[in-house]
């Protein structure tokens, strides 16, 4: 992604700020796993979005004065050559200056210091931090052991939410992050008809697995943007499902909840084919239920309706269609079948942060997603597009994976994915 992306969040986000402010993002600190060893990193992603520096440690700092004038600076790791010697070279302060495009760049070791004068010069008033979490119980992340300290050392700063800001510019994506979800499914493509095509009846799940990974690696050592879902049969019942351990019977269908990223940006793409490449009659029937709810679906949505009302119109022609397949008796238990929704934004996140309640608008992409769960068939598949709002409709961003019955039963028949 090119800097002025970066630089434009900035702006944007110093739009915002109060007057006499202050504003300090973390990219976050590695977390332990054992021993010597640590958990993969993952850059705080409203820090990404503000900075496009991809590290631990990292911390953004800036400064917004009484005339609205900001400057802004960014602290780095330092050099260190024996460090470097087992982990790789550090980001230098002119790579850092050309990725961001923040002129100013220090190394973390001055952050404290510049930061205490700054905070205790007297003018400033405000202080944003990202404190979100999820979870109260969620471990401490730089941003709160800042917290913990105002208290007692920066009384007189008020916090103010820097998350609620960046969460109002992640819901609206822009042209150069549309192109890269784009790039990024063109990649889920491959992974998942790489997977059909593969697919035969005895095949393991982690099989199925292997294959997508190996597929997503061809392009880039990022490989998929979340952990994979991917089950067979009556595994397909477990919605978030990691197991991998299951195999697909002749008969079976297989369930996959993928997808790749390129610059940072995620897709979510679901689909559901027979492990042996043939729908079978009930197969059939359910799938083309879920398959006209998400063209129904796509054929509705646009800017001006309410998010909430996604799930809640899929839900309703869901019932309405597997009622005219005889499937369902009564609209109102359309419960035992949909046991979840899907419309969730997706962005630098697969559950992207975005600001609620949302009214759709133009360049919001979110998952339009159809499960149907039969236990008493052992038939249970989702169908998940990524939904991109225009002007006056919307676009599927995935629609280039198989999705029709034919399609699907093509792309396997295509197949020529030894396993
Ligand atoms: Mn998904």
């Amino acid at each position: 992604m090119d800097k002025r992306f970066y630089q434009g969040n900035r702006e944007r986000f110093y739009q915002q700020m109060k007057e006499q402010s202050l504003l300090v993002m973390f990219s976050g600190m590695e977390v332990r796993k054992t021993n010597d060893e640590y958990y993969p990193f993952y850059t705080n992603r409203n820090f990404l979005y503000l900075t496009g520096l991809d590290g631990k440690e990292f911390v953004l700092l800036a400064k917004k004065d009484s005339s609205g004038n900001v400057e802004e600076k960014v602290y780095i790791l330092p050099p260190d050559l024996l460090k470097e010697r087992w982990t790789g070279e550090r980001i230098k302060p002119e790579q850092a200056a050309e990725q961001s495009g923040i002129a100013q760049v220090s190394f973390v070791g001055e952050f404290e210091a510049e930061f205490h004068r700054l905070a205790s010069a007297g003018n400033y008033q405000y202080l944003y931090l990202d404190l979100y979490r999820v979870d109260p119980k969620d471990r401490d992340e730089p941003a709160h052991l800042l917290l913990k300290r105002m208290a007692s050392d920066y009384p007189f700063l008020r916090v103010e939410n820097a998350n609620a800001i960046v969460r109002r510019l992640r819901t609206i994506k822009q042209p150069c992050e549309i192109e890269a979800m784009r790039e990024a499914e063109k990649i889920t493509c491959d992974g998942i008809t790489s997977m059909m095509k593969a697919s035969k009846p005895g095949m393991y799940e982690y099989q199925y697995k292997a294959v997508f990974d190996y597929v997503l690696g061809q392009y880039g050592p990022q490989g998929p943007a979340f952990p994979s879902i991917i089950s067979a049969g009556k595994n397909n019942f477990c919605i978030h499902y990691y197991s991998y351990k299951g195999q697909a019977l002749d008969g079976d269908m297989v369930l996959n909840d993928v997808g790749a990223w390129h610059d940072h940006l995620m897709n979510d793409v679901s689909r559901g084919w027979p492990c042996n490449g043939k729908f079978n009659e009930r197969q059939r029937l359910l799938y083309e239920c879920a398959f006209a709810t998400s063209n129904h679906m796509f054929s509705i949505i646009k800017p001006g309706m309410q998010m909430r009302d996604v799930d809640g119109e899929a839900r309703r022609y869901n019932a309405l269609m597997l009622k005219e397949a005889g499937v369902l008796k009564d609209v109102d238990k359309i419960g035992t079948y949909m046991w979840h929704g899907g419309a969730h934004h997706v962005g630098f996140d697969v559950h992207d942060v975005v600001e609620t309640p949302e009214i759709i608008a133009p360049n919001m992409v979110f998952c339009v997603d159809i499960g149907i769960y039969h236990e008493e068939w052992g038939i249970g598949f989702r169908l998940e597009d990524n939904c991109l709002v225009t002007e006056t409709g919307c676009e599927n961003l995935s629609a280039i994976t198989p999705r029709t019955i034919e399609e699907i039963e093509d792309t396997m028949q295509k197949g020529n994915w030894a396993v």
